[in-house]
């Protein structure tokens, strides 16, 4: 099917929808006949990283592993969603080196900390600001946001098939 390997990095706080986009994303290209796999927090910090936590030692950790695998995962012929908060430019940088210059596409999935805390699906938010779960990103944990991803959207304003669209269509570029 001429599908070129990739790297689609998704960034952004929690509840700012990265999920739910590279979900639709990985069910769009899978539609067109494409091979896929998505790594978030619900497989990977379960299993491979279950040793680590939030502090910013552990989530470098976390992302170091997680781009190690990624860089596996496209030389075995995937197209690789990797959505985690990754919240540390260096890492995120850390993580492009791996790739080469068309094979790593960061999608930096834009929401306002006050949206994502409004909706705060989980109730962690709740939970950060009361204190009872330290080091939340957003909260008393940073965010640094991207400074030239390839992909910038703004998650809360936009229309998911559309972004969804945006997404693939960076994905099978040439
Ligand atoms: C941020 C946390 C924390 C803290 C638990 N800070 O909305 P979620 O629940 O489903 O997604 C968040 C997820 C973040 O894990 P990542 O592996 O993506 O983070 S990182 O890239 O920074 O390593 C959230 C939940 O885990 N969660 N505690 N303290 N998010």
């Amino acid at each position: 099917n001429g599908q070129r390997p990739r790297c689609l990095w998704f960034t952004g706080l929690s509840g700012s929808g990265k999920s739910t986009l590279a979900n639709a994303v990985e069910k769009r290209l899978f539609a067109l006949g494409h091979r896929t796999y998505l790594l978030d927090g619900d497989n990977v910090r379960h299993g491979l990283n279950r040793d680590l936590g939030f502090t910013a030692e552990d989530r470098v950790e976390n992302i170091r592993r997680v781009a190690e695998v990624a860089r596996l995962m496209v030389d075995a012929g995937l197209i690789v969603l990797v959505a985690f908060i990754s919240p540390f430019r260096a890492e995120r940088r850390m993580a492009r080196e791996r790739f080469g210059a068309d094979e790593f596409v960061e999608v930096f999935v834009d929401a306002p900390l006050a949206v994502c805390e409004a909706r705060d699906v989980k109730g962690l938010y709740a939970k950060a600001r009361a204190g009872e779960l330290r080091n939340f990103t957003g909260v008393d944990s940073p965010y640094e946001p991207p400074e030239a991803p390839e992909l910038h959207l703004l998650s809360a304003e936009g229309v998911l098939d559309v972004m969804v669209e945006q997404v693939v269509r960076r994905a099978l570029a040439d």
